[in-house]
């Protein structure tokens, strides 16, 4: 059920945006979606450098984003809209980029927090209208923020004794089972008159937590909860974390009414901070998956990454009713995108996309049964290799060629054929191979000539083509 408030607030702002669009004024609100490493912060990087390029119109700018139907000469001007009295921190895309073009290049730390930047696209009209009307002005709104926190958005549906018992019965199989054997072990033996202690609470938590992150860190696994026991944001370590998943049997103690009271706290915390900021409305949607990472950690963290974005595309809503062109809800255009394609030679680059349209099956449907328009696309945000040809079995192979980070030496890697479709048993018993972090590439005039990437301008088109 909607809100009535909210919808009323929605009615006005649409309304008020209605006027705007008539007025050559819009606004697109993107929602980038990816779980942590997906290259969110990277993805955003490139996206805003390329777009300022291409809308300078000269020199290597103006060849940025060839595929962007716009930047036919229509996209006049993109800048960053100057910071004005904003609560939430500004996604510093200059920094990012500076970074990027030191020497020795940097890639971005892990985001801590959520960040937002809005362009304003100035755009000549087409045909007839150009020459009569002035142009038009597109705002796009984008945020950043850590990948981790998305996997908060199943837990609003939740009530504190599901959401335990589902995550105990999840860190019982698998993977899992060995990392968590210590917490499972402390939470089974807690007795159903649990006191409501401090040092129990603590006990419990630093368990959980230190599960959670060797779950990330050394296993690969996504579909890990909540998302501030792995980063907790600007606010650091505080009361409200210190809960963690505990048994039926001593949910009703003192000890479990505390869980449940920080579980309720937290989640209204992250909907004032994440949720509603960021998820209440927005009109496009990219998600960002790290597909080869996720094939290269395995059967289980792959099938952890499919689960993962399934389980928050279902808190979505896709679509477009006749209420949803009234308030805006609902995602119209979704792009999935198989990032660091450039990992692989062009030759695998297809393979890579269906193995992403595979892999998002769930979420894909979903948005497709509801009308939304789905696109799926191989990307490199930055490009850091070039093709190469390796020697596999004395013949030679498709590969690709870089500078990797740890050494700045090049290096010819060849990472074998991606499967086109989810892989059979036999693949997973191969010997898993590990993508070599490469050094982004030395950017001309410290990337304000654009940045060089691979078919970010075809995943924009799908997009925001009818935007612009
Ligand atoms: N070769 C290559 N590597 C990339 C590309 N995009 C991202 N990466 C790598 O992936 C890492 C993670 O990218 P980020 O953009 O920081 O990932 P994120 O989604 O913002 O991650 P969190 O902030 O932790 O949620 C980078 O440090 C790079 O090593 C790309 O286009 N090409
Ligand atoms: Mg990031």
């Amino acid at each position: 059920m909607p809100d009535p408030l909210r919808l009323i607030a929605d009615v006005a702002t649409r309304s008020g945006e209605a006027a705007l669009a008539l007025a050559g004024r819009e606004r697109v609100r993107l929602a980038v979606t990816g779980l942590s490493r997906a290259g969110k912060t990277v993805f955003l990087t490139s996206l805003v450098a390329n777009l300022v390029a291409a809308g300078q119109g000269v020199g290597i700018g103006r060849r940025t984003l060839p595929g962007l139907a716009a930047t036919d000469g229509r996209l006049r001007a993109a800048r960053a809209i100057p910071p004005g009295v904003e609560a939430t921190p500004r996604f510093d895309a200059e920094a990012h980029l500076a970074a990027l073009a030191a020497d020795p290049p940097r890639w971005p730390a892990r985001t801590e927090d959520l960040s937002t930047l809005s362009l304003a696209l100035t755009l000549r009209r087409s045909g007839f209208y150009g020459q009569v009307l002035p142009d038009r002005e597109v705002t796009l709104d984008l945020l950043d923020y850590p990948g981790e926190w998305l996997l908060d958005l199943p837990m609003f549906g939740q009530g504190f004794g599901e959401w335990s018992d589902e995550t105990l019965a999840r860190l019982g199989r698998g993977l899992r089972a060995a990392p968590a054997a210590e917490f499972l072990a402390f939470a089974k033996a807690l007795p159903p008159t649990a006191p409501a202690e401090d040092s129990l609470a603590r006990r419990g938590h630093a368990l959980y937590r230190r599960f959670l992150l060797t779950a990330r860190d050394e296993l690969g696994l996504r579909f890990l909860q909540p998302g501030r026991f792995l980063n907790p944001g600007p606010g650091g370590d505080a009361p409200v974390l210190w809960f963690f998943p505990m048994p039926e049997a001593a949910r009703s103690s003192p000890l479990g009414e505390l869980m449940e009271r920080r579980h309720e706290a937290y989640l209204r915390d992250q909907r004032d901070r994440f949720l509603d900021p960021v998820f209440r409305r927005f009109d496009r949607q990219v998600v960002l998956v790290d597909v080869l990472g996720a094939l290269h950690a395995g059967r289980e963290a792959f099938e952890d990454t499919a689960e993962a974005l399934a389980a928050i595309s279902a808190t979505l809503r896709y679509g477009r009713g006749w209420l949803d062109l009234l308030t805006g809800g609902g995602i119209a255009r979704v792009a999935f995108a198989a990032t660091k394609a450039d990992h692989v030679p062009e030759v695998s680059r297809d393979s890579l996309a269906s193995l992403l349209s595979d892999l998002v099956d769930a979420p894909r449907r979903r948005a497709e049964l509801a009308g939304a328009a789905v696109t799926v696309h191989p990307v490199a945000s930055i490009r850091c290799t070039e093709e190469a040809t390796a020697l596999h079995e004395g013949r030679p192979s498709p590969a690709v060629r870089g500078i990797l980070l740890e050494n700045g030496r090049w290096a010819t890697v060849d990472p074998g054929l991606v499967p086109a479709r989810r892989p059979p048993e036999s693949f997973w018993n191969a010997a898993y191979f590990e993508m070599p972090v490469f050094r982004p590439p030395g950017l001309e005039a410290n990337g304000r000539g654009g940045v060089p990437h691979l078919g970010l301008d075809s995943l924009l088109q799908a997009l925001l083509g009818d935007a612009l």
